[in-house]
């Protein structure tokens, strides 16, 4: 083959490869500067419809740039030029990376907009990332590249193939066009058992690819560090955890077929043009600052909250589990760990406790390779956003819910090299484990004074405790419990009310020969904390002397008045206990003829 053969070949293969121009419509501004920016350049007020491409998108002389925003004017300029900001709502005196043909960039010169080039050419990065893909080699690792959805999907059902006793498939509701929204539950306990949750969830943005890796690598390294490592051990042994690595799979698979680009995901709105935010969807604050209600902006909010199948899928899934103590919402990028509000600048109730876990978790993540995560609430750390899933996690779900931006920092954006997959996933799994690990430390209870091994028969005892809450805030009605059960008979419980900074509850008397196990729980907004210890079961087991008298039920050495009371107290069904003389598994005339006879 001639070389100008070869050239008219590799030029033909790129037009095959993709066409049209792209597709992505530019992000509206503020519902207050719309009108005002649409006008300053004659727009109507509403942009004419998306059409759909079939073919893959491309984005010739297209640049990725840094922008430096120094007023409100500037900013009404960039959204006029770009079609594609890649950070959101970006405030005045920031800066924000926006996706611009190469030619308008003398426009902002000639504006004396200061901006840096990132990706030079992302037309380039996004042909040779699709090349790569289409030939896979083999690889040591499914982590050395990213994977569509029909891969993340037979990968989560390799791992319950793998681990079918601690792992299985959950499903949250379907897509618009009728993906199922698939997730997997790990735990070594079965479905059903009282324990604290985890929720992780990543790609509600399609292009965030390295969103959905970082929560695949979670189901990895628990099922694989399940027995080996003892923090992940203790992790499996005291919660479940479920994952859901693409809560948005119509956007997913329209970045791997169609639009590289594409954020939203795929409904196609009254208007003519397609997506509507997840982002901005969810109902707490929703339709507030920093979400549009244009439907061709990339953060359009929906018609109304819970508007999508997706977002409402996962709201029904997530409602009635509320075990759930902490999530994560896994976006990318910028190296950002985030917590509520987004929907206000006003701090959040819990703001210490987001703040004090949310530290321990960057610090998790700088250990690993030194990436410095800013943490904050979403609102003023990067900008107000009403309607983000970590708000409604939080606000609506009662979790201590956070969202990650995770790597780069911009220099190859949302086409992160599949060389950054597996430590930028190694970072955030440090922040993962510090945010379980936390979380399953709400509370510090400490018993101070209690029954040991064995008890009288008869004589009630009281146990005295300290309880010291870490993270979130207890109950207001019954927050710490006093809870035993007698072998074979029903749970009981009491609140432990304060006296003198204790909090104090009293098990009863029990009868001769009695085996009893006691529990104490403490209950915050987030989650619950068990002694003696946290987890699913955890008891302490007392026992009292078998009484050598036959119907000295309170072994007090004779049988009288005392042991009367307790047998007609005990009448009705009742499995070995001692009252019922006749072990017939019922206290009643007959065992009070017996008793009567024993006097
Ligand atoms: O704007 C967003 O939705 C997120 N940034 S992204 O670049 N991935 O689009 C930030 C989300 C912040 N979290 C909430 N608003 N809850
Ligand atoms: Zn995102």
């Amino acid at each position: 083959m001639t070389l100008a053969r070869a050239i008219v070949l590799f030029a033909l293969s790129a037009l095959i490869l993709c066409a049209g121009a792209e597709t992505s419509p530019p992000l509206e501004l503020p519902i207050e500067l719309q009108l005002d920016a649409r006008a300053l350049v004659g727009l109507p007020s509403e942009k004419p419809s998306e059409v759909p491409s079939e073919e893959p998108v491309c984005f010739d002389d297209q640049v990725v740039i840094r922008a430096t925003i120094s007023n409100a004017r500037d900013l009404m300029l960039l959204n006029q030029l770009s079609d594609d900001p890649w950070t959101h709502s970006p405030g005045i005196g920031g800066t924000s990376d926006w996706r611009i043909s190469r030619d308008k960039l003398k426009v902002l010169s000639g504006a004396g907009i200061a901006y840096v080039i990132f990706i030079d050419d992302i037309n380039e990065l996004v042909q040779s990332e699709r090349d790569r893909l289409e030939q896979p080699v083999e690889a040591a690792s499914w982590f050395e590249d990213f994977k569509n959805l029909a891969a993340v999907n037979a990968q989560l059902d390799a791992y319950v193939a793998a681990h079918p006793a601690t792992c299985k498939i959950v499903t949250a509701g379907t897509s618009i066009q009728g993906r199922v929204i698939r997730g997997i539950r790990v735990s070594r306990h079965p479905e059903g058992t009282v324990l604290p949750g985890f929720v992780f969830t990543a790609t509600q943005h399609a292009r965030e690819w390295a969103g959905t890796m970082t929560a695949m690598w979670i189901v990895d390294r628990l099922v694989e560090g399940d027995g080996v490592d003892a923090r992940t051990t203790a992790i499996m042994d005291s919660s479940e955890v479920f994952v859901f690595p693409v809560l948005n799979p119509d956007g997913y698979e329209y970045t791997w077929v169609t639009n590289r680009l594409w954020r939203k995901n795929r409904r196609l709105n009254s208007g003519g043009s397609y997506g509507v935010d997840m982002n901005r969807n969810w109902g707490f604050g929703w339709g507030g600052t920093g979400a549009s209600t244009s439907q061709s902006s990339e953060t359009y909010r929906g018609t109304a909250a819970f508007s999508e199948p997706e977002t409402k899928g996962f709201r029904d899934w997530v409602t009635p589990r509320t075990n759930i103590a902490a999530s994560l919402d896994i976006h990318s990028y910028s190296e950002l760990l985030l917590w509520p509000w987004g929907y206000t600048g006003t701090l959040c109730p819990d703001q210490s406790s987001f703040n004090k876990v949310g530290t321990v978790m960057r610090d998790a993540i700088k250990a690993v390779y030194g990436m410095d995560y800013i943490a904050g609430p979403v609102s003023s750390t990067i900008y107000p956003a009403s309607g983000g899933a970590s708000d409604w996690a939080y606000g609506g779900a009662g979790q201590l819910a956070y969202s990650v931006e995770v790597r780069d920092l911009g220099t190859y954006g949302f086409i992160m090299p599949a060389s950054e997959i597996i430590p930028n996933a190694i970072e955030n799994f440090a922040g993962i484990m510090a945010m379980m690990e936390q979380s399953l430390q709400a509370c510090t209870i400490t018993v101070v004074a209690g029954p040991s091994t064995s008890i009288d028969v008869g004589v009630a005892s009281l146990v005295r405790a300290t309880v010291a809450v870490n993270v979130g805030t207890l109950i207001a009605t019954n927050p710490v419990r006093l809870n035993w059960q007698v072998t074979g008979g029903a749970k009981q419980t009491v609140n432990m009310n304060i006296v003198g900074g204790e909090r104090v509850g009293q098990l009863p008397a029990f009868a001769c020969g009695e085996s009893i196990a006691w529990w104490i729980e403490a209950e915050t907004n987030f989650t619950f904390t068990r002694w003696p210890n946290n987890l699913p079961g955890s008891t302490r087991v007392i026992g009292t002397p078998l009484c050598a008298i036959e119907g000295d039920f309170n072994g007090d050495g004779s049988v009288d008045a005392a042991d009367l009371g307790r047998l007609l107290s005990a009448f009705g069904n009742c499995f070995e206990c001692h009252e019922d003389l006749n072990d017939d598994n019922t206290v009643n005339a007959e065992d009070l003829g017996s008793f009567l006879l024993l006097l």
